[in-house]
């Protein structure tokens, strides 16, 4: 049983009250700005809003969704964009006295919200193997350590390096050329966790891992289709553009097992007027799924088109191939099985395919609840099926749209941060670099953990992130990383990887989106890539919370000099003067950055390529667009089980816990609950407002977490659900989706035992 910290959190002065129908409003902005106070003061808070994602300021640190081209508003951020840049501009820091007055033993009793409100992190820090503190080290001496440490192993696969999608396209380029040059590719990435099954099933079915609209596209569909994700906490910009959509007369379809605020209707703070009033409504209709039953859902969708010949023949003929035996897979379809797996009315289903079966330009949009499932790369392929009969591909208004996580994620990987990057790759960085790169494939994020676990991996390097808070298995990550020779974390704030620390331990702390980056050849900026595959400059203006930090590319230049020395054939000490030498490297070696230093310094940066959506070329094995045959799939759970999804709160991003406001679920004072329905709670004998324990039950035994508040909430029967981090002890290391490796964090079966 993992021991969670959580004494610093009261969970008893917790609030429940009633979930909110309506999403971002006037309260939305005031909780940004006494955010904003609270941790900036009022000068700073007005400076660093101000130049949020503007043209000539920085890249918002919160989600990938994109910025609109051309007008920007003058407050082009959200309420969750506005938090993560307080978190970060924060005027709170963490010195080295912090450090000499609380030992490691008591960072490992906090909880992230602590850790993280203790401020920024000012100077390289250092855990020596026996000792009970932090002390400081120089950097030069930081470098010189991890070099001694990589190079004391038998092989450089024994060393993990994983990246949080934070991180630029500067920096991640450099990183992975770090990597592979040392020799491995280990290069584990949060993405693992989060959209690695849509780049699986799109790779797959399309040839391309991304997704296929751009922001004007949802302005043009006339269906937007918003499956398994929470755009009113996650991705509030997103809402702006689904209030657009509508109003020019698009319909709209939530599949959530929860009714989430931002999908019901929406207040937007940009305008005054429609705050006051009863704000827009969006979700035509809200399909109250299962969860795990969305692979049915659009199997049945599939069916009903398949029926009423609403097939796009054409594009069909000319563009796919499969389509015969995708057919006939459907024709068999078990109509009492899709009611089980979905638990809608099938009614419903056939209102819902008829609006598909009306639309000529449909978008369906997903996250998390589609990728965190045993079966999310078949589920996210049926959905591929359904766009693909359409035609709904490589047209404007219409196509698949992943709403990625991190706000560089995607970027990270179009920069060579993954474990099985393609040899063409690979070739490119060879021949640029003239060295040898390894070929084999690396460890993925669970694989590292079983690696440390067994033995197999000795240091632990992390860009950014919150590797033991962020992955499954609380307890075994843990373990792994405490066995490990080294671990190193390069971050801008405390969290638990930095308390769960290998033998001997560095925390390198780095510069923020949001400040200056100044080097040798003067000051830098760097470039993102959006959700929508739009590369632009991010510049960062304000003075850096500390005058030790580095940039993420200074810290790998760094360890790069000490690892190989002076006399390598990669220019180390150039790529750290100025950055225009790595983004010339990138032109050489990444495909679609020709000429790269140039597009990015155009006013709204560029489009990378995208050949489905360009040009309605399919790279893929056949050459064409890919129907594929899925078998059905469904989890479920035992009598007296529930399946519990484990989901993000409106005050946090990802591990970094901003608050204690869940407010749009009426939650507030506390994280620890269980969010369940009550006719399940009649059923199981449970009462809204108990006290459980949350047990997991899996093939290799019990996992448990302690102390939830059972809150009554209308969630779909038989669907529970809990915030993450605090649940992660409960999703088995061994429990993952098939083809993508990906954590199941959105349907593990629990039961409830109530504490005595
Ligand atoms: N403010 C803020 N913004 C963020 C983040 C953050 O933590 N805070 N995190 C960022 C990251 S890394 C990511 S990946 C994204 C995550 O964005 P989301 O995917 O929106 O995040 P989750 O909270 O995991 O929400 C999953 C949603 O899917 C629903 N769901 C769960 N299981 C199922 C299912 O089986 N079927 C269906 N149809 N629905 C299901 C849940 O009820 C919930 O509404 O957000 C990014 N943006
Ligand atoms: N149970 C469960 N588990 C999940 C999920 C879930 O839905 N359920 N979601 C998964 C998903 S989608 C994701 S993406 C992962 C997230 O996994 P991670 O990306 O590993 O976690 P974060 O919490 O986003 O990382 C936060 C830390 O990043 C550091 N940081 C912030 N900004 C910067 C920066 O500019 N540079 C550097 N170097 N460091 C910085 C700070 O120290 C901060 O503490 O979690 C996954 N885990
Ligand atoms: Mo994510």
């Amino acid at each position: 049983m993992s021991k969670a910290p959580r004494e610093d959190i009261d969970e008893s002065a917790i609030e429940v009250g009633h979930p909110k129908e309506w999403a971002v409003g006037i309260p939305g902005v005031m909780v940004s700005l006494k955010r904003g106070m609270e941790q900036m003061g009022p000068v700073r808070t007005v400076r660093t809003l101000r130049l949020l994602n503007q043209t000539q300021g920085y890249d918002c640190p919160g989600c990938a969704w994109p910025d609109p081209l051309g007008h920007r508003k003058p407050a082009e951020f959200c309420e969750n964009g506005a938090k993560a840049v307080a978190e970060e501009a924060t005027k709170r820091r963490v010195e080295r006295d912090f450090f000499a007055t609380h030992s490691l033993e008591e960072l490992d009793s906090k909880t992230d919200y602590w850790l993280g409100q203790q401020g920024r992190l000012t100077e390289p820090m250092v855990r020596r193997e026996g000792t009970s503190h932090y002390e400081p080290i120089s950097w030069e001496d930081a470098f010189a350590l991890v070099a001694e440490k990589l190079q004391a192993l038998d092989s450089p696969d024994q060393a993990a390096f994983y990246t949080s999608g934070r991180t630029s396209n500067e920096a991640a380029f450099l990183y992975q050329l770090m990597v592979r040059a040392f020799g491995t590719n280990n290069l584990p990435d949060c993405s693992n966790m989060c959209h690695e099954s849509s780049g699986a099933a799109l790779s797959e079915t399309i040839g391309i891992g991304k997704g296929s609209v751009t922001l004007e596209d949802i302005g043009k569909a006339d269906l937007i289709v918003v499956v398994g994700q929470n755009p009113g906490t996650n991705h509030p910009r997103m809402l702006s553009a689904l209030e657009e959509a509508k109003e020019g007369g698009a319909k709209i379809i939530a599949v959530n097992p929860l009714p989430e605020a931002g999908l019901m209707r929406f207040k937007n703070p940009q305008r005054p007027l429609k705050v006051f009033g009863e704000g827009t409504s969006l979700a035509d209709e809200f399909c109250q799924i299962r969860l795990g039953g969305d692979l049915a859902l659009f199997a049945a969708i599939g069916q009903l088109l398949l029926e009423a010949d609403a097939v796009d023949h054409e594009f069909v003929e000319q563009y796919g191939h499969g389509f015969a035996e995708y057919a006939e897979h459907l024709r068999g379809l078990d109509w009492a099985a899709v009611e089980r797996a979905t638990g809608l009315e099938l009614d419903q289903i056939r209102r819902v395919a008829d609006l598909f079966a009306r639309s000529e330009r449909t978008i369906v949009c997903w996250a998390m609840g589609l990728t965190q499932h045993k079966h999310a790369v078949p589920t996210i392929r049926e959905v591929m099926n359904v766009l693909l009969m359409r035609g709904m591909m490589g047209k404007p208004g219409a196509g698949a749209c992943p709403v990625r996580g991190h706000s560089n994620v995607q970027g990270d990987r179009t920069m060579g941060v993954w474990e099985k990057m393609p040899d063409a790759f690979l070739d490119a960085l060879e021949k640029r670099f003239e060295m040898p790169m390894p070929r084999e494939h690396g460890f993925d994020t669970v694989d590292a953990i079983r690696a440390m676990n067994a033995g197999d991996v000795r240091v632990f390097f992390g860009v950014g992130g919150n590797f033991v808070a962020a992955t499954p298995d609380t307890e075994a990550t843990e373990k792994g990383l405490r066995d490990c020779d080294l671990t190193v974390q390069v971050s801008t704030k405390l969290n638990r990887s930095h308390a769960v620390a290998g033998r001997t331990a560095l925390i390198l702390p780095t510069l923020g989106r949001t400040e200056r980056d100044r080097q040798e050849g003067g000051d830098q900026f760097v470039t993102v890539e959006d959700s929508m595959s739009m590369v632009h400059a991010s510049r960062g203006r304000l003075a850096p919370a500390s005058e030790q930090l580095r940039s993420e590319v200074a810290i790998v230049c760094g360890v790069a000099r000490a690892l190989f020395g002076a006399q390598h054939p990669i220019p180390w000490q150039r790529f750290e003067q100025d950055y225009d030498a790595i983004r010339d490297a990138i032109a050489a070696v990444v495909p679609g950055c020709a000429d790269y230093n140039r597009r990015v310094r155009t006013k709204n940066g560029f489009v990378l390529p995208h050949p489905p959506r360009d040009s309605r070329e399919f790279p893929t094995a056949t050459g064409k667009a890919n129907f594929t045959v899925n078998e059905f799939e469904a989890p479920s759970a035992p009598k007296g089980r529930l399946l519990l999804q484990t989901m993000r709160s409106h005050d946090q991003y990802n591990t970094t816990i901003y608050g204690l406001s869940d407010r749009y679920r009426g939650i507030e004072n506390g994280r620890r609950v269980v969010f369940v329905n009550e006719k399940d709670l009649a059923e199981l004998g449970l009462s809204n407002g108990e006290i459980v324990d949350l047990v997991s039950e899996w093939a290799d035994g019990e996992r448990r977490a302690e102390r939830f508040r059972i809150v009554d909430y209308p969630t779909t029967e038989g669907c529970a659900a809990a915030y993450f981090p605090e649940a992660n002890p409960l999703v088995p290391l061994e429990s993952t989706a098939a083809a993508s490796n990906t954590p199941t964090s959105k349907s593990i079966v629990v039961r409830l035992e109530p504490r005595n």
